[in-house]
């Protein structure tokens, strides 16, 4: 040990240089003494690592400097609490963002190594499944560029999101594996490490014990929980924060005293339990795992979560009164909402806290966000499962409920309805616990991702409680971080909107209004068609290595790419292709727009739909693709494995925008933001943030169809009766009897018997309904193509006014509304 005074004395190392030759000497130097290899053998992937060993050192600088200052300053600190953060690489990122981009290329260049090509061999961090996971990674971002002092919590998944090969048009699942090679960007914290338990009994304290009161909760399963941290670098690195991702281990590698008795396979079968909690992501976008693994996980990270931030509360104020003060606790979804009674439970059971000041501590500093309506993806748990796994949480939350329904019934009148659905327990069949209830309950701040979910939020799911809490739902619409999604993505078009408008975007996104003056500038559309056209070319040249197939990039480029989901009406895109192919070939005489139509996303392993809709996909682009007929006029192709690397290359060469979902039932998205930052026009409906993009980019400038969220709701209300509706439409009856009948499957021609069946009985998606206003708007992109100058004045109009759209406005509204945290 060194003594404190020592401490004080201790030299601190010169911060590093960002001079080209100075990396490049330091790259060599790690390249031999960090991975042991002479450059003149060096593989690409040994070139990777030492630069980003070298790169790693600027971060740690910055990092170092934005701890201290938080300490310096005792700023409130923010904790995002994730299940989910859907990285993708980080070099680049980090390298941007350091504003060495140019010194490390030429570092790299002087030593015969290309930066591109060596950046590309990093693996994605795909520890997320869709919007969500993303929607975290870019707040991370974010939180560092608007210098909020904050921590990302998170599992630190061995496995991430599963590899999707295609298997003749069939989505296979296979393990991913990115920490096979191991990772640089991250830090063991062997000090950072928590007991975490499950199960076992609850003693009460004393003569009359009172489940409000001082328990003991006996765990009759232990684990422990270790850090994991990677340093999260902001815009101009002005701040650097910390996520943290916890692995599970066995509290002993070996259970001596079992080992002793000679029991060395059950000493062991402890730790393969602890290794298995953090072993895999669930890959379930929206439907809830529902397996016992899955609660575990949510209890597992959540409680070394709040361990680590009431350990360094203490550290630093000696005092838990003060929490709501200098803390504040954001819930991603529900998946950490077990953490309102983790917090009861530290805060009464070892911290010695009364019930109602640990409930006032606790609600002060919460924040819940709700990212879908969907009924299937609200989670809940059975009570039996619940109270087995935890049963001291099972009675904090019994506790919870009777003062929350108390409260509801005495003072506010509510009557037996309102009672059950305010309950955290929900009574219909098996009992369960709702953990969307009890994150509302448990926050001050409800909020919803777009305006018209949060409006939806409101009038539906949690409608008895916002008639209990007025105040507490809010809105703050979702963004992307521009530095991924404009500059690092698509260096041609940063550079072009750069010439014409200056720098200040760069600092400030919504002064890329600035280029509304250059739409009608027939010049400036020339280069913005230009660099488009390069995108859309690299985008071929990869279809063509990966696929084998041949596109024309000077066809339209129009693309889907998200989870395969019923709601996101994939299958309605791929109708009207079909109605689209039995157009050109009844009227070969017409003059028809050339399309490429893009798809690309996972399906949920258990998803069976899911799973066929991409199937079909695959079977109707080799029908298309192959016949002469259409002479190359309509092109499919559907993209393996989409992960965030390939959507940084689709959505730069995106012509045209897909955000179709019913109307409804897409809580925000953040692709449609994505591509309208990159001069896409939009074809979509009146759903989640469409709807604000449409007020941003107006009305001229995107293709709106199809039913509004009232009308489908209306509709499914009444009864909605699609056989007439498809059968009133020959071009819709035709593709779906084309389907049904085997024309895309000849080898299974019943293959999509159950897919369009339910299409004739239910159509709850309504796809059928939504048909000919989707086709006649596809008509009308067409038209507007044919128009070259007037489309690309529109595109650029679409950059010009998503600055709004950006995270860092995002989290300037969380910071000042939500967390009174932040400059
Ligand atoms: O969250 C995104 C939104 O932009 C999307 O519209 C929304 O669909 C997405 C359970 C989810 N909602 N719910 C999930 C993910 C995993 C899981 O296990 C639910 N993802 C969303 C960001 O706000």
């Amino acid at each position: 040990m060194i003594s404190k005074s020592a401490l004080a004395d201790l030299p601190s190392p010169a911060p590093r240089s960002a001079d080209p030759d100075a990396l490049a000497a330091e790259i060599i130097e790690r390249l031999t003494y960090s991975i042991g290899k002479d450059a003149k053998v060096a593989k690409p992937h040994d070139w990777l690592t030492a630069t980003i060993l070298v790169i790693r050192d600027r971060v740690i600088d910055r990092w170092m400097e934005s701890t201290r200052q938080t300490y310096d300053t005792g700023g409130k600190r923010v904790y995002y609490l994730s299940l989910e953060f859907l990285i993708g690489r980080l070099t680049r990122d980090a390298v941007s963002n350091l504003g060495m981009l140019d010194e490390v290329r030429a570092a790299l260049g002087s030593l015969g190594v290309d930066f591109d090509a060596v950046t590309s061999l990093e693996p994605d961090a795909a520890l997320g499944n869709g919007g969500l996971g993303r929607l975290a990674a870019c707040f991370m971002e974010s939180m560092a560029t608007v210098d909020v002092p904050a921590f990302g919590y998170g599992i630190r998944y061995v496995h991430g999101l599963f590899r999707q090969q295609m298997s003749d048009g069939w989505q296979v699942e296979l393990p991913e594996t990115w920490l096979a090679n191991g990772n640089a960007w991250e830090f063991q914290r062997r000090e950072s490490a928590y007991e975490i338990g499950f199960g076992g009994s609850v003693d009460g304290i004393g003569a009359n014990p009172a489940e409000t009161q001082r328990c003991v909760w006996k765990p009759q399963e232990r684990m422990v929980a270790v850090a994991y941290d990677t340093p999260v670098v902001g815009w101009r690195a002005k701040r650097v924060n910390t996520l943290r991702l916890w692995t599970a281990q066995p509290i002993d590698p070996i259970l001596l005293d079992a080992f002793n008795a000679g029991d060395h396979i059950g000493a062991l079968r402890e730790s393969n339990k602890a290794e298995a909690l953090a072993r895999v992501l669930y890959p379930a976008d929206q439907t809830p795992a529902g397996q016992e693994l899955r609660l575990r996980q949510e209890y597992f990270f959540s409680s070394a979560s709040l361990q680590d931030i009431l350990r360094r509360h203490l550290q630093e104020y000696g005092d838990l009164r003060s929490l709501p003060d200098k803390v504040a606790i954001q819930l991603n979804d529900t998946h950490p909402a077990i953490s309102v009674a983790e917090l009861m439970r530290l805060l009464i059971d070892i911290h010695r806290f009364g019930f109602d000041a640990a409930w006032e501590i606790t609600r002060k500093t919460f924040s819940y966000t709700n990212h879908t309506l969907l009924p299937e993806a609200l989670e809940s748990w059975p009570v039996p499962l619940f109270e087995r796994l935890l049963p001291r949480h099972m009675q904090l939350v019994y506790a919870i409920n009777a003062k929350i329904l108390r409260n509801a019934r005495l003072e506010r009148g509510f009557d037996e309805d309102q009672i059950r659905s305010v309950s955290l327990i929900d009574e219909g069949g098996d009992r369960r616990v709702r953990m969307g209830n009890l994150a509302f309950v448990g926050s001050h701040s409800i909020n919803g991702v777009s305006a018209l979910h949060t409006d939806l939020m409101k009038q539906t799911v949690f409608s008895d409680l916002h008639g209990l809490y007025p105040d507490r739902i809010n809105n703050k619409t979702n963004g992307i971080t521009p530095r991924r999604w404009l500059m690092q993505c698509n260096p041609g078009l940063f550079s072009l909107i750069r010439d014409a408008i200056g720098d200040e975007f760069m600092d400030n996104t919504e002064a890329l209004s600035a280029l509304d003056a250059f739409a009608g500038d027939s010049e400036f559309c020339a280069r913005f068609a230009a660099v488009k056209r390069d995108n859309k070319v690299r985008l071929a040249n990869l279809v063509a290595r990966r696929m084998g197939i041949k596109l024309d990039p000077s066809a339209m480029f129009d693309i889907q790419i998200k989870r395969i989901h019923e709601y996101k009406r994939q299958l309605l895109n791929i109708i009207e292709a079909i109605a689209l192919y039995d157009q050109i070939r009844s009227h070969p005489e017409r003059d028809w727009v050339p399309r490429v139509k893009f798809l690309a996303g996972k399906a949920a392993p258990s998803y069976h739909n899911a799973k066929y809709i991409i199937k079909l996909a695959n079977d109707v682009a080799r029908v298309i693709n192959n016949d002469p007929a259409v002479r190359g006029l309509l092109k499919i192709a559907f993209l393996p494995n989409y992960n965030v690397s390939l959507a940084e290359i689709m959505v730069p060469a995106a012509d045209l925008s897909e955000q179709i979902s019913t109307a409804g039932m897409e809580a925000s998205g953040t692709g449609n933001m994505k591509f309208a930052l990159n001069g896409a026009l939009t074809i979509g409906t009146l759903d989640g943030a469409n709807v604000e993009i449409q007020e941003h980019v107006g009305k001229d400038n995107i293709i709106i169809f199809g039913m509004t969220a009232e009308e489908v709701a209306e509709r499914r209300e009444n009864g909605h009766e699609p056989r007439p509706i498809i059968e009133a439409s020959r071009e819709l009856s035709q593709a779906l009897t084309a389907i049904a009948s085997g024309v895309f499957s000849p080898d299974d021609r019943d293959r999509y018997a159950g897919l369009v069946a339910g299409l004739y009985d239910h159509d709850w998606f309504m796809v059928a309904a939504d048909f000919e206003a989707y086709a006649d708007a596809q008509r009308r992109v067409d038209a507007l193509w044919v128009d070259e100058e007037a489309w690309y004045s529109r595109t650029i109009l679409n950059t010009s006014r998503m600055g709004w759209f950006s995270s860092d406005r995002t989290i300037r509204q969380y910071a000042k509304e939500i967390w009174k945290a932040g400059p």
